[in-house]
């Protein structure tokens, strides 16, 4: 379809917000927030400004398909017209998981993307929306970028659109509007055939329609939904129903799109009921984080990196060998005990994904991971929940072990990283700052102290020097070692929507081949009398319990 009608581009005035900031993953706000005539608008603005010249550029455009979506997406194509791209890529209903948007971005070599979700936070009108903005290799902006928009949006005056109809966003089509081809593709077919070239299909085949292997994948109402259904059911030929909520709904059923043992319950009654399957999995809202269980056993993500890295070999697409490993911080130190057995290097980074993009374009790693359920490859950019489903299965299959199985033999070969994550959420955010800051004022006096009856090895606040651009990234979480293995680490939130968040790591090293089979919270009870000596949450929180324990 083409309509011929003149395009011309309106300047329209406008006021600057000074809340624009992005955070550990693009700009995250209240849906009511973003409403606010020009929100949305002057953040694209700032971007558009910020990569300027647009002429002549490809850009693709997609996400969660939550609260609010289909509207920012109508305003983002005219903005990107009037802003004079040539080509804009929209994925069809205005969904694109995350990491397949970093997969369209790279495949066609487009300038960026514009992704719209808050990923794992509940979706509604009164709930969170999110916008952030991927460059050319697939990945979230860097730092560099990020501050950027920011500085940009700070003296924003006006912002550039057109007058026109809204865009059939259901229909896969091929518009024009003046100078700009419109394509609305299919969100999903790019993504899958590239899954299917990293696995073994055939194997992974044979085990799911071998009629003794039962599994289940929770969509949990978001956006993987019909990543799942093509992928899995119908490419691996899983049996119907295999896949759980799966069509994407603006308000996620009501849930939290979070796969964690809490929030994706009905998986965990599936996988911990009386007829437990033998597999269980689920994403979150934008399809970039994956939670994946066994019989009546959940997998850390930490080890789930630790494992994926020393079984690579055994996937098509890494059976040459991985270049390197990168984990957050805060995440447990398993996959340095691979990387050190398998002689290659291992970096630790700042949480969020936009630091594990410069070691990826450099080659220099092949599998990257955090503690808060991402793990991914250099395949895209993004961290990705659907590939770390299908890693697993692919090991299953080859490997013809159970999911217990294969965990349990590697801590039995390397030991066992207890970890787990306690947070405080929507706490006042002047005692969370000031807790924070308490603690960075007493760093250099903690070694060698004895709190709660361990003794402190060293301390710090986090930095992190980005070995490809020398970039410096300051003050990302306290760290203190123990002299018994132990680590705590205290770090706030760069996601949440309302208060602060405050997030504390606690994690320890057991060797003892009998006390591999603990519970997580006995393990580390230690160490989480320690965390409450050394920092008063307690108090400072006014919390006597955290939200959520993962
Ligand atoms: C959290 C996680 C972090 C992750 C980020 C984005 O950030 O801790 O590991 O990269 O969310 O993931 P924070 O700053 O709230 O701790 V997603 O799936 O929410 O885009
Ligand atoms: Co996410």
């Amino acid at each position: 379809m083409t309509t011929e009608k003149e395009i011309q581009a309106k300047q329209v005035k406008t006021r600057a917000f000074i809340d624009q900031k992005p955070g550990t993953s693009g700009l995250r706000k209240k849906v009511t927030q973003f409403q606010q005539t020009g929100y949305l608008e002057n953040f694209v603005q700032a971007v558009f400004n910020t990569i300027a010249p647009c002429q002549g550029k490809k850009l693709v455009v997609g996400g969660d398909g939550r609260y609010f979506n289909r509207e920012a997406i109508q305003v983002i194509i005219k903005m990107a017209v009037a802003n004079g791209f040539s080509h804009i890529l929209v994925g069809q209903g205005g969904i694109l998981s995350t990491p397949a948007a970093s997969c369209v971005i790279r495949k066609n070599q487009a300038c960026g993307g514009i992704i719209l979700s808050a990923s794992h936070n509940p979706g509604g009108p009164d709930e969170d929306f999110g916008i952030k903005f991927n460059a050319e290799n697939g990945g979230p902006a860097p730092e560099k970028l990020t501050d950027a928009i920011f500085q940009e949006t700070l003296s924003m005056e006006q912002y550039l659109s057109i007058d026109a109809d809204d865009i059939e966003l259901d229909t896969l089509a091929s518009v024009q509007l003046g100078e700009c081809q419109i394509d609305i593709i299919d969100p999903v077919s790019d993504y899958a055939d590239l899954m299917e070239s990293i696995f073994d299909f055939k194997a992974m085949k044979a085990l799911v329609t071998s009629g003794d292997f039962r599994m289940c994948f929770d969509a949990m109402h978001a956006v993987n939904g019909p990543y799942a259904i093509e992928i899995i059911e119908k490419r691996l030929g899983a049996p119907k129903g295999t896949v759980i909520n799966g069509i994407p709904l603006t308000d996620f059923g009501g849930g939290h799109p979070d796969p964690n043992l809490v929030h994706a319950h009905e998986l965990v009654d599936l996988l911990y009921g009386d007829d437990p399957l033998d597999f269980g999995a689920a994403s979150d809202g934008d399809g970039d984080r994956n939670m994946v269980l066994g019989k009546k056993f959940f997998i850390n993500p930490c080890d789930s990196l630790a494992l994926l890295t020393a079984n690579a070999h055994l996937i098509p697409a890494y059976a040459k060998g991985i270049a390197g490993v990168a984990r957050s911080m805060p995440t447990s130190r398993a996959v340095d005990r691979v990387a050190t057995a398998m002689d290659i290097p291992c970096y630790e980074t700042p949480t969020g994904w936009k630091f594990f993009g410069n070691l990826l374009d450099a080659g220099k790693i092949t599998l990257c991971g955090e503690e808060s359920f991402g793990t991914g490859s250099s395949h895209v950019r993004e961290k990705d929940g659907l590939w770390a489903v299908l890693f697993w299965l692919n090991l299953i299959a080859v490997k013809k072990q159970s999911v217990n199985e294969i965990v349990t033999s590697h801590w039995a070969q390397y030991g066992r990283d207890y970890f787990t994550r306690h947070d405080y959420e929507a706490v006042d955010s002047a005692a969370a700052q000031d807790m924070i800051g308490q603690l960075r004022a007493k760093i250099a006096t903690l070694p060698d102290q004895v709190i709660a009856g361990a003794t402190v090895e060293s301390a710090d606040d986090f930095e992190y020097i980005d070995p490809v651009d020398n970039s410096k990234t300051v003050a990302q979480g306290v760290r203190i070692y123990l002299t018994n293995g132990g680590r705590i680490v205290f770090r706030l939130s760069g996601t949440g929507t309302q208060g602060a968040t405050l997030r504390v790591y606690l994690d320890t090293y057991q060797q003892n081949p009998e006390l591999l089979a603990q519970e997580t919270q006995q393990a580390l009870s230690e160490l989480i009398a320690v965390a409450e000596a050394v920092a008063g949450i307690k108090s400072f929180t006014g919390r006597e319990k955290p939200c959520v324990i993962t």
